[in-house]
């Protein structure tokens, strides 16, 4: 097995995306758990580039090839996360204004879906005003934000206040790499989780 999870590895680093759509797929097939292939090969690869990426040794276009890889192997992963209850909740989602990753979303995305909740996802780079008009539009259960920069997590205090001007019992949930448990108390936010599958038990832990 750990030869398939190198292989899935190796094949996001290097941007092969049917390699990395056929890998995790034979992964699948051979009884590795979803989560594994996430935690055990997806996760670190993409903590791998972005190390190279600081050390200058990747560049943008590696980081964006990467990303595709990862997507593709996501999509053949999804259907495998889902768990067999409905009706949980509705969580809104984006990743905040200035900020264009949508990995992290996405996944947290599909696990709180393959945990029966339902999203409406407002993608990236999303203006707070935005997020306050998708909150009134929809009146979800749950707010999620994303926010992968350290200059960009300085937005998600403006949203918190802004639809909770709107709402004050909003419940809110936010993550990313560079938030932290400590950042999320601080910006007032309910609930912070550090990867998509402890997302999902967070929002569920939220709505009670
Ligand atoms: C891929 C990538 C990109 C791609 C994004 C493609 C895409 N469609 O998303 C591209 C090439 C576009 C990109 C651009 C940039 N990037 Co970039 N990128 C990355 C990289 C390599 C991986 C990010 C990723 O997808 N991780 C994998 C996912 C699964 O993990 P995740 O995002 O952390 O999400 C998990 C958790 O955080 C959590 N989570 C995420 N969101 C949420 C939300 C909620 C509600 C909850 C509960 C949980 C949660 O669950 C997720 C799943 O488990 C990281 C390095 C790294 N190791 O993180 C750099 C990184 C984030 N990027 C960085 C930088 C600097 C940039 C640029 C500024 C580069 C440049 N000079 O132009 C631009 C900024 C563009 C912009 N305005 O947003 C820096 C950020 C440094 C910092 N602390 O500010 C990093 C850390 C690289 C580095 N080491 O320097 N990037």
């Amino acid at each position: 097995m750990q030869d398939i999870l190198d292989g899935i590895r190796q094949a996001i680093l290097a941007g092969e995306e049917e390699d990395a759509r056929r890998l995790v797929g034979d992964g699948l097939e051979k009884g590795l758990e979803p989560r594994r292939i996430m935690e055990g090969a997806m996760m670190p690869a993409m903590e791998d580039i972005g190390e190279r990426f600081s050390r200058g040794e990747a560049f943008i276009p590696e980081l964006i090839v990467a990303a595709e890889a990862m997507q593709r192997g996501m999509e053949v992963l999804k259907p495998h996360l889902g768990g067999p209850e409905r009706g949980s909740g509705l969580v809104l989602l984006g990743t905040v204004h200035g900020d264009i990753h949508s990995i992290g979303k996405n996944l947290v995305r599909m696990c709180l879906e393959g945990t029966g909740f339902e999203v409406v996802d407002v993608g990236e780079d999303v203006k707070t005003e935005r997020f306050v008009e998708a909150y009134r539009e929809h009146r979800p259960d749950i707010l999620g934000l994303s926010a992968l920069l350290s200059s960009t997590m300085q937005r998600i205090p403006e949203v918190v206040e802004a639809v909770r001007a709107e709402d004050k019992a909003a419940v809110i949930m936010v993550g990313g790499a560079p938030v932290t448990q400590e950042f999320a108390d601080q910006s007032g936010a309910d609930g912070y989780a550090p990867n998509a599958f402890e997302a999902a038990k967070k929002a569920r832990e939220l709505l009670g």
